[in-house]
């Protein structure tokens, strides 16, 4: 028989559970100790220690390098924790903040040209708040000279057409990372065309597809946000985006 005073299980502490599964380190994600650590911090969703990591990191690391080879690794192996069912929405909430200071600590060492290549209006799509590929793209574009015009998240298809009217960018960005709120970029590429505004419309995230984006006009697919700087490059040296497209995509 049971003793009366033993804990009753009747609720179950899966938050308890997955703490103690944070104390891991993440799964190898770089042979560089250091860069392996900020993964680490990123994955257990510690902002001050990636803070302090990325800071490490950077004092003898390329910022491209601490992006591409713990952040971006890192915001991955957090997408599949959560896939298979290891983090919840608060875990990943953690984990994004911590990237997000990491990609902020990266901009800065980068630093931004003094002069000013051209204007690229960036934003993520209506309906969707997942930032954190644009913010990728942002910082990549200022480090690369590039004016950057950013929108933000969940941006409605109106507010992206007037933004490309006002500021007449060489190459306007879409991100999305879900099935529902890519529909989004047909319609602006329609809307651009209507308004006689023929800019390559670069449009990347989890969610989207090389055949979807090719799939309409003014579109070009971006695969990694490492590529956002050379297409702008092209665009600003007046590739249109049939001639971005067939160099970019297959
Ligand atoms: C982090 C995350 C969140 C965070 C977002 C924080 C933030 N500020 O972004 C939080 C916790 C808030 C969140 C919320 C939700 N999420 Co969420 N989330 C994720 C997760 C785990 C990772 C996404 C991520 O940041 N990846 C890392 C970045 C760097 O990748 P990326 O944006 O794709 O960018 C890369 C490339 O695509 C490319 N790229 C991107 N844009 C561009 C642009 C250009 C120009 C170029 C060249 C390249 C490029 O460059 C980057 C790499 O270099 C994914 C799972 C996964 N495995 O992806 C789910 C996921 C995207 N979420 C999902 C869902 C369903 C939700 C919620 C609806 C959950 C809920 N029930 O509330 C809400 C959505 C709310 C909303 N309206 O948007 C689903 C989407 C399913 C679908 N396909 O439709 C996913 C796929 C999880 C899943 N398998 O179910 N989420």
């Amino acid at each position: 028989m049971k003793d009366a005073m033993s804990p009753v299980p009747i609720f179950t502490r899966y938050d308890l559970t997955i703490d103690a599964r944070r104390g891991e380190a993440a799964r190898r994600i770089s042979e560089d100790p250091l860069l392996q650590r900020v993964a680490d911090c990123l994955v257990r969703g510690d902002e001050e220690g990636t803070a302090t990591m990325v800071a490490e990191a950077l004092r003898s690391r390329d910022p491209r390098e601490v992006i591409d080879q713990s952040l971006i690794p890192g915001m991955k192996e957090v997408g599949r924790l959560w896939e298979i069912g290891e983090y919840f929405l608060p875990q990943v909430i953690l984990s994004s903040d911590a990237m997000v200071a990491g990609i902020t600590l990266c901009e800065e060492r980068m630093g931004r040209a003094m002069e000013k290549k051209a204007k690229v209006v960036t934003h993520t799509a209506e309906g969707d708040i997942h930032d954190i590929g644009q913010a990728i793209v942002n910082a990549l574009l200022r480090a690369s000279g590039f004016d950057v015009v950013n929108l933000g998240a969940d941006v409605p298809v109106d507010e992206v057409v007037e933004a490309c009217r006002v500021h007449k960018p060489v190459m306007v960005t879409g991100t999305a990372l879900m099935t529902t709120t890519m529909t989004a970029f047909p319609k602006i590429a329609a809307r651009l065309k209507q308004a006689g505004l023929q800019i390559p419309f670069v449009c990347g995230g989890g969610a989207v597809s090389e055949d979807f984006v090719t799939g309409f006009e003014l579109g070009v697919w971006g695969k990694e946000a490492s590529q956002a700087p050379g297409m702008a490059e092209d665009a600003l040296n007046g590739l249109g985006w049939s001639e971005m497209r067939a160099k970019w995509n297959g």
